[in-house]
């Protein structure tokens, strides 16, 4: 049960029972989210003053190295869910292999790893526009006790046992999910606490907005070109409007919100899309599918996907479910 106003703390341990893992080790997991949210947001938020802080390389005004902000949101993430001494390992859009870590006191007693991608759309920042960190949660599948080993990061999506962004914008907000319903909490930045502002988030079954990147078109299979011509057809709902922010967790989070499909097909260019399956594709699956949503490659349910490596990539068509169904169909068609 959600409360508007709640503190993301009082949910957490609200719905801690509902949780079927209780051992409230996901709820401090989720807790160590919320702490190095904080403070990436205030480190994002102030990067529009670059000439006053430097540019990454630079040495700021406190004489301390300037970091690219992606590496910062990398390191703050992964020191925070460390000394947290919650996860068995953690995988990163910014490093090549996963990170086994060994727990203080025990060897490796920790339950969980997570993959993350610390700071998604990172290149907006230079404009000002919104980023956002996606985060994806597994039980290790390999005996506690022993070092973690790829085995525990390569599961499909559908193992997934909690899932979530933070988006960097107007607002900041955490929303994510633990198997039961989406829900979005927005920070207070005057008090530092995030509220829950958005219970129970659900995609509309239907929705007029369509995100893609057009510059690619030449480069679409055909089913995805046609969908794209039907969206654009006079008839019935449509022409549905085109809005393409660049950011993943932005243009899914206005299409939760206002309905919409987002769509980053393969293509001549990238033969298996763009994004990543384990620490953007499966996390927003689980999300969307929560949330009444759909996520599929076109083809195949996202989180059915058997990974076979950490960074791969898969083409991505995720939002309401009636568009998904209507592009898929499109795809089956071409
Ligand atoms: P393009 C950001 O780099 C990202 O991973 C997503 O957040 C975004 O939707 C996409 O890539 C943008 O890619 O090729 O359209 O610039």
């Amino acid at each position: 049960m959600s409360r508007k106003n709640q503190t993301l703390g009082e949910f957490i341990i609200e719905n801690q029972s509902s949780f079927k893992y209780t051992s409230g080790e996901l709820s401090r997991l989720i807790n160590s989210i919320r702490l190095a949210a904080k403070v990436v947001n205030h480190e994002v938020n102030k990067a529009g003053l670059v000439d006053i802080i430097g540019a990454a390389g630079d040495t700021n005004i406190q004489g301390e190295d300037q970091q690219k902000l992606d590496v910062y949101a990398n390191n703050k993430f992964i020191q925070t869910m460390t000394k947290r001494n919650i996860v068995c390992g953690i995988a990163s859009e910014e490093e090549d292999d996963f990170i086994s870590i060994n727990s203080q006191d025990e060897n490796h007693q920790n339950k969980y790893v997570v993959l993350i991608d610390p700071l998604d759309g990172s290149s907006n920042i230079d404009v000002n526009v919104s980023v956002g960190t996606i985060f994806s949660i597994y039980r290790r599948v390999t005996p506690v006790g022993t070092p973690a080993t790829i085995d525990d990061f390569l599961q499909k999506g559908n193992q997934q046992v909690a899932a979530g962004y933070i988006i960097y914008g107007t607002s900041t907000m955490i929303v994510y999910t633990t198997g039961d319903g989406v829900n979005g909490f927005t920070l207070n930045p005057a008090i530092g606490t995030f509220y829950l502002s958005h219970p129970d988030m659900k995609f509309p079954e239907n929705g007029k907005i369509y995100s893609v990147n057009e510059g690619n078109y030449i480069h679409f299979p055909q089913g995805i070109k046609n969908y794209i011509k039907y969206c654009q057809m006079e008839e019935g709902d449509r022409p549905y409007t085109s809005r393409y922010i660049g950011s993943l967790v932005s243009d899914f989070h206005r299409n939760m919100i206002k309905g919409g499909i987002y769509m980053y097909p393969k293509s001549s260019k990238n033969s298996n899309g763009k994004l990543r399956l384990l620490y953007e594709c499966n996390p927003m699956a689980y999300i969307a599918e929560q949330a009444n949503g759909k996520a599929s490659d076109g083809f195949n349910r996202i989180m059915d996907i058997e990974p076979t490596e950490l960074h791969q990539r898969v083409p991505f068509i995720c939002g309401s479910k009636n568009m998904v169904e209507k592009a898929e169909e499109f795809m089956r068609n071409a």
